[in-house]
């Protein structure tokens, strides 16, 4: 044998060359008969690799895979080849192309989650091609034989783009299909370590990168951004170790209780199977059919037919995790976390009559404010707060922490702000990025856990599973806006449309041919929270605190204010009304007499009908009776960007005072106002002073309900009151009791309008200012809404 070496570099060479067997006990030949680069290069590797294996006698690791010891995972048993040839797939890998790149990749790293950059794609000074990169002469006309002849089936220019034409749509969500999102960055506060090891939090200043999604749950893509609905708040967090999603909604707390009732509730107030109607609306028979009779959805009920199920903006919004959470640190060390999102725009509603509306005028109302906002550097801010507590605290509370229908109130476990979070930048592809982007709450990182809430250990199963369909295939995590900005490197392979090029022979652990990569990480991967159980009999069903459906809807009826609780009222009536079958009204008022007197009271008159007994409960114990919480009222968080972004017009018509426009007009700008030129069409208006003013919207294009606040300045009233639209537009800013304010004869307009100057109760109405300073009008602007002024039904 070792003759045999020494005469000759080359034996075993053909072995080498090979792809099957070689010699059992020989050092590899370092060549044949030399000369050529690849196949020199394929006996070094084929040397390397050999060497490499050969330093993983055995699996070290497995004695700590049992038993305790299984507890800490070690770091994978992991070598470093002796050359990067000795892990590649091929030994050509050296030849290197426009196409192939330098050959072989940057060792040990994954390109395909590099930002997103690497995908964006600009036409700047580039002809037609079609997707094999074929330059396009022609993109006016299919290939035809004589000009009145056929199209020749030849012409795969047409087809090629017809087909991928025919191709564009994906499924929508088959929930929170419309929605609009955003990039920017959470920032923490400090270094939380101590709570947590999760990443954002590991410094004081450190940002993470997001991309934020908002939707409305029930409606199809192309649906109403205001219909009356919850809204998503789903957040995704780029982090160091990997993605962490937040999948969020605005209203802490949700309507059922486990997750097998999911597609139940949503086939309900889904548009009704047989005839497809109504759509994006809970206002029909079979949503309230489920609801009463599903008496946990009381508390949830109370939130989606309050103000909050019609946002003003979703700047305006709070999130909410809503399922309880678990923090874990370095230390191993766990407490039960919710988390909170809060606006510093404060949270400003809608009122009904006005989101009806702006369905008709600007279905695209919280798109268009989101890119607005941004696009106008006016980027949107949310504080990240945690109500933090311990597994004993979670004992004292009279409610199960683990029930998704029951939140914590703030004034048992206060807020502990963490972070913040701006949104700076629109996606630059609503495809791409908005459409594609595939949440999941199985997303956690190291520092993050779930609790055992039932809805949400159903949900970790359900956002996987459906970005499979949704989306493809099971390699949706390579979609640009999905990839992390750490690396991926696992054994998984192939599926649907794959693109990342893995390189070696190895997809599998542990391997040896590979140097036992990639290995796995030990103490500083992903390891659970070692949550103790006793032995308990496997089940279906719920814990008994559960059962208790009333306390906390009672809770945040009565936590509202007297504006608030009426439109709650209203909107069960409103709902209600729609309904046609007498049974399910008369099970909700049911339901609703276990909440409030009042509150049924009346929803029962403004149904016409008689308050029932209640439903009997579920729970036999005390209906815990909770002290008011202030926090849960809208009105509770003004925010404080005061008049930045809101849009006020300035209705104009000939002989209005044109410089009193002006400088109303420069002054709101100041302020950060969007003001615009409010008029019967667009042209120019003449003012009194003979200069011509340029509308910039009509009455018809952005009606009242397009508006936060309106000014009638002088000498324009006589114009605007021959014009109905004018009139309806005065009306409606009155009746959303929105900030008005009126110069010199614009008074007359609000007369003609019958609008009342002072209030119901004789009093004066803050917001409505005749002869009134700009500053004052601001005020009532950043105060959004002057609702002393509302009556049911509106006098206006
Ligand atoms: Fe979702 N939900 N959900 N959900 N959800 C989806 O995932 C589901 C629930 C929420 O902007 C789907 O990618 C189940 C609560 C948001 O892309 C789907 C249950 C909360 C979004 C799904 C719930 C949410 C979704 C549809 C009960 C608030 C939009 C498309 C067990 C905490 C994310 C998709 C985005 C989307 C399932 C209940 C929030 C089908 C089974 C509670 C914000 O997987």
């Amino acid at each position: 044998m070792t003759a045999s070496k020494k005469t000759s570099g080359a034996n075993g060479a053909g072995s080498v060359l090979s792809t099957v067997s070689g010699p059992s006990d020989a050092a590899p030949p370092s060549s044949s008969r030399g000369g050529n680069p690849v196949e020199q290069r394929l006996f070094e590797k084929a040397a390397a690799e050999k060497q490499l294996a050969a330093e993983m006698p055995f699996n070290p690791n497995k004695p700590g895979e049992y038993g305790d010891a299984s507890r800490s995972p070690a770091e994978g048993d992991h070598h470093q080849p002796a050359t990067p040839a000795a892990t590649g797939s091929t030994s050509s890998e050296i030849a290197s192309s426009d196409k192939v790149g330098a050959g072989q990749p940057p060792h040990g790293e994954n390109p395909t989650v590099a930002p997103l950059d690497r995908v964006r794609v600009d036409p700047a000074d580039r002809h037609l091609t079609t997707n094999q990169g074929v330059p396009v002469a022609d993109n006016q006309h299919s290939l035809k034989i004589g000009l009145r002849g056929p199209t020749a089936m030849e012409d795969f220019i047409l087809r090629e783009k017809i087909t991928h034409f025919d191709h564009e749509r994906i499924p929508e969500r088959v929930v929170h299909a419309r929605g609009s999102a955003a990039h920017g960055y959470f920032e923490a506060y400090d270094d939380f370590s101590a709570l947590t090891r999760a990443a954002p939090f590991a410094a004081k200043g450190k940002q993470t990168p997001v991309f934020v999604r908002f939707s409305t749950v029930a409606g199809e893509r192309g649906s109403t951004d205001v219909a009356r609905d919850v809204r998503g708040f789903a957040v995704k967090f780029y982090t160091d170790e990997g993605n962490w999603d937040l999948v969020g909604n605005n209203i802490p707390v949700f309507f059922i209780q486990d997750a097998m009732k999911f597609p139940d509730l949503v086939h309900a107030a889904k548009p009704e199977p047989h005839h497809g109607m109504p759509q994006a609306a809970t206002a029909h028979d079979t949503f309230w059919d489920f609801a009463g009779l599903s008496p946990e959805i009381a508390h949830m009920l109370m939130w989606a037919m309050s103000d909050r199920a019609i946002p003003r903006s979703y700047r305006t919004m709070q999130g909410f995790g809503v399922h309880t959470f678990r923090l874990v640190n370095a230390q191993g060390e766990s407490r039960f976390v919710k988390f909170h999102w809060t606006p510093l725009q404060g949270t400003h509603s809608l009122v009904w009559d006005e989101a009806v509306k702006i369905s008709g005028a600007d279905p695209d109302f919280h798109r268009r404010d989101l890119w607005e906002a941004i696009e106008s550097g006016n980027f949107p801010e949310w504080e990240l707060a945690l109500q933090i507590f311990t597994e004993e605290e979670a004992a004292s509370f009279p409610f199960d922490i683990l029930d998704p229908t029951k939140l914590i109130p703030e004034e048992m476990v206060p807020l502990t702000p963490v972070g913040r979070m701006v949104l700076n930048r629109n996606p630059d592809n609503f495809f791409a990025e908005t459409e594609q982007v595939a949440f999941c709450t199985a997303h956690i990182v190291p520092g993050i856990d779930f609790s055992n809430d039932p809805l949400l250990q159903g949900r970790n199963h359900s956002y996987l599973d459906t970005q499979i369909s949704r989306l493809g295939g099971a390699n949706f995590h390579e979609i640009p806006i999905n990839s992390p900005v750490v690396q991926i490197q696992n054994n998984q392979r192939d599926g649907m449309h794959r693109q990342a090029i893995n390189r070696g022979r190895v997809n599998y652990e542990p391997n040896s041919l590979g140097g036992g990569c990639p290995f796995q990480a030990g103490k500083m991967g992903f390891t659970s929270f070692p949550e103790r159980f006793t032995t308990e009999d496997k089940v279906r069903g719920n814990p008994e605190l559960f059962a208790e459906h009333y306390g906390q809807a009672r809770l945040f009826y009565q936590s509202q204010t007297p504006a608030e609780q009426a439109h709650i009222a209203n909107a069960f009536r409103f709902e209600l009304t729609r309904v046609q079958t007498p049974a399910v009204r008369q099970r909700i008022l049911a339901l609703l007499a276990n909440v409030d007197d009042a509150l049924v009271a009346k929803v029962a008159e403004g149904l016409g009908m008689e308050v029932p007994a209640p439903q009997p409960r579920a729970f036999d114990g005390e209906v815990p009776a909770y002290p008011p919480s202030p926090a849960l009222s809208l009105m509770s968080r003004p925010g404080k960007t005061g008049v930045a972004t809101r849009r006020v017009a300035i209705l104009v018509a000939q002989g209005v005072d044109g410089a009193q426009v002006g400088k109303l007009y420069a002054g709101l700008l100041k302020s950060g106002a969007v003001p615009r030129l409010v008029g019967g069409m667009l042209g120019k208006v003449k003012a009194a002073d003979g200069a011509a003013l340029d509308v910039e919207i009509s009455l018809e294009a952005g009606p009242s309900v397009m508006h936060d606040g309106m000014i009638v300045p002088d000498g324009a009233a006589d114009a605007l009151a021959r014009n109905a639209h004018a009139i309806d537009f005065v009306r409606e800013q009155y009746r959303h009791c929105k900030p008005i304010l009126v110069l010199g004869s614009g008074a007359d307009l609000l007369a003609k309008a019958m609008v009342p100057t002072a209030l119901p109760d004789g009093s004066q109405d803050p917001a409505l200012l005749v002869d009134g300073a700009l500053a004052d009008f601001e005020t009532a602007l950043a105060g959004h809404r002057a609702f002393a002024r509302e009556t049911d039904p509106p006098m206006v």
